[in-house]
């Protein structure tokens, strides 16, 4: 094999956000960009030498160019062994499985996840160590140090290399595995899963369900796992074919982005259940006819049934919420006597608390959900988790969050997003906020008085790692709550996120609609936090 060694000069950005490093695709199309995050990230971890990878990603343009890149620079890096899913694709989860299930050293996952593809899209690369979870943060930090002084790269030169084939083929000393994207996912999601009570629901002829593929990576497992193997009709897949642009949408499962299935599941004829991923497969919308099931209630009702589901049936060691999740799945950890830990917004803190037993079952507002069968957010996962729970109670997905809204009481809850607002502004809006903490308590709003203000700080129970400015908390006497941060996974501008939340035990007051339960505290938001003065706009971008 031929290795060139090539000089380079730093980019000064590559620091990973929430979720590994994501730019826009005309960043990392340029030359060197991605050859100096990929050499960084290899002079990171040279033990990597001699030991498997997993490379794969969510299909999108730039997708494929990547990866001859990274399989190229690998080799030269003297990896031992690459997993590939066929075709260069392989979901978020997926990869986690594949990860674990062959002991691979760690993987190198390559999307954007919900941001826009192609050209003049998103695209992003994240690394996910041994147990098949994103990296920590030390490690993200380093590799981002590395690349403050990187001045070469190693490439082997060569031909490109099949990738639509499955099985092995060589490059030079290191072994290239073109695997199935979706069999060791399935596999594994037919043990966790009771898939015969499943399959008898859809068979029957008297339940139906919209899947929505977003024209992302999940169609294919889609496919396989709801059409294929559970015998639900044909069609139950909605914008099941990859493309590279994602059919120009945007592939965010959310009540805006997901309107074709929102639709379909209010109107005359709507199926029973609806559900659709992201543009990596990590993330799930739960919809039952004509009824939203938020992220975080989702949670909490998975955590409340478990003991009905095959995997889980001898119960759950805890939960993990990212703080701006509402408190509903605490309840159910409360009533069920088991902890539920609060950490930042991120997956990767998720994985510490997981590999230490402490948890079963972690989730995010922001409509990520999983377990300890991977080391990521799971969106079909999630989804079959709840066809199972369907399967055994027989009950709309309605009467069964109202049924849990009766003996946990409701959280209200609502997101709003502020997209591509002006950097500097939002900054300052946040500093603002921070100027504010101490006087803030004490302080009433109309029937609302601040107990405490704070910027989240977050303690990791088990390598004790300080991790903070995680995000303002101003929560009141009752437990309602407002907090604000900045996204860590945009590419343009910034987005500023508002979450807001109150507790309602009352039956009689549970059937709001959420905006007009909360919209006291929206009020009190835009007060303390002048959202339309900072942003310049009248209105969030999007609800949820
Ligand atoms: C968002 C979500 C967060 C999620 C992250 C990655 O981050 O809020 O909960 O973990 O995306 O999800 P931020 O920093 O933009 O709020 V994914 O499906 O984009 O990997
Ligand atoms: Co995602």
């Amino acid at each position: 094999m031929t290795v060139t060694t090539i000089t380079t000069t730093p980019f000064l950005d590559q620091k990973p956000g929430t979720s590994g490093l994501r730019k826009k695709t005309t960043v990392f199309a340029q030359p060197r960009y991605l050859e100096n995050f990929v050499q960084s990230l290899l002079d990171t971890l040279p033990e990597v030498a001699g030991k498997t990878l997993v490379v794969g990603g969510d299909g999108r343009y730039f997708n494929r160019a990547a990866i001859q890149t990274i399989l190229k620079m690998a080799a030269a890096a003297r990896v031992g062994r690459v997993l590939v899913g066929r075709g260069g694709l392989l979901s978020t989860p997926a990869a986690s499985v594949i990860i674990r299930k062959h002991k691979a050293y760690g993987g190198i996952v390559l999307s954007a996840s919900h941001n826009p593809a192609g050209a003049d899209g998103d695209f992003g690369i994240k690394y996910n160590g041994t147990n098949g979870g994103p990296a920590a943060e030390s490690i993200t930090n380093a590799i981002y140090e590395r690349s403050r002084t990187l001045t070469q790269y190693r490439i082997a030169t060569g031909p490109d290399i099949d990738l639509d084939t499955l099985g092995a083929r060589a490059l030079d000393a290191m072994t290239i595995e073109v695997v199935d994207p979706v069999a060791d996912y399935a596999d594994l999601m037919e043990h966790l899963f009771d898939f015969a009570r499943i399959r008898a629901m859809f068979v029957s002829g008297k339940f139906h369900m919209c899947f929505d593929g977003m024209h992302a990576i999940t169609g294919p497992y889609g496919h396989e796992i709801l059409e294929h193997r559970l015998e639900a009709s044909t069609g139950t897949v909605i914008r099941g074919i990859p493309l590279e642009d994602f059919g120009g949408g945007h592939p965010d499962p959310n009540l805006v982005y997901a309107h074709e299935l929102v639709e379909r599941m209010s109107s005359a004829r709507a199926p029973d259940f609806g559900a659709a991923s992201d543009g990596d497969g990590d993330r799930n919308m739960i919809l039952g006819r004509n009824f939203f099931v938020t992220p975080s209630d989702s949670l909490a009702i998975l955590a409340a049934n478990a003991h009905l589901v095959p995997g889980y049936k001898h119960g759950l060691r805890g939960i993990a919420r990212s703080m701006p999740t509402s408190c509903a799945p605490d309840r159910v950890a409360a009533l069920l006597g088991i902890d539920c830990y609060e950490t930042p917004t991120g997956w990767k803190y998720f994985g510490n608390l997981l590999d230490a037993g402490k948890v079963t079952l972690c989730g995010e507002e922001s409509f990520g959900t999983g377990s300890d069968h991977v080391r990521e957010k799971d969106g079909l996962w999630a989804v079959l988790f709840w066809l199972n729970i369907l399967a055994v109670r027989r009950q709309s997905v309605e009467s069964i969050v109202r049924e849990h809204w009766r003996k946990y009481g409701r959280n209200y809850y609502s997101r709003h997003d502020y997209e591509e607002v002006d950097s500097a502004a939002a900054e300052q809006l946040v500093q603002g906020l921070r100027d504010q903490l101490t006087s803030l308590t004490g302080k009433s709003f109309g029937r609302y008085r601040v107990k405490f203000a704070d910027d989240f700080s977050y303690t990791d129970p088990v390598d004790h790692s300080v991790t903070q400015q995680q995000g303002i908390r101003i929560v009141m006497d009752n437990g309602a709550r407002i907090v604000l941060r900045l996204s860590g996974t945009g590419t343009s501008g910034a987005t500023l996120r508002v979450y807001i939340e109150s507790y309602e035990a009352d039956v009689t007051q549970q059937d709001q609609d959420a905006q007009i339960a909360l919209a006291d505290l929206i009020g009190i938001a835009e007060q303390v936090a002048q959202i339309r003065k900072f942003t310049g706009r009248e209105r969030p971008t999007v609800i949820t």
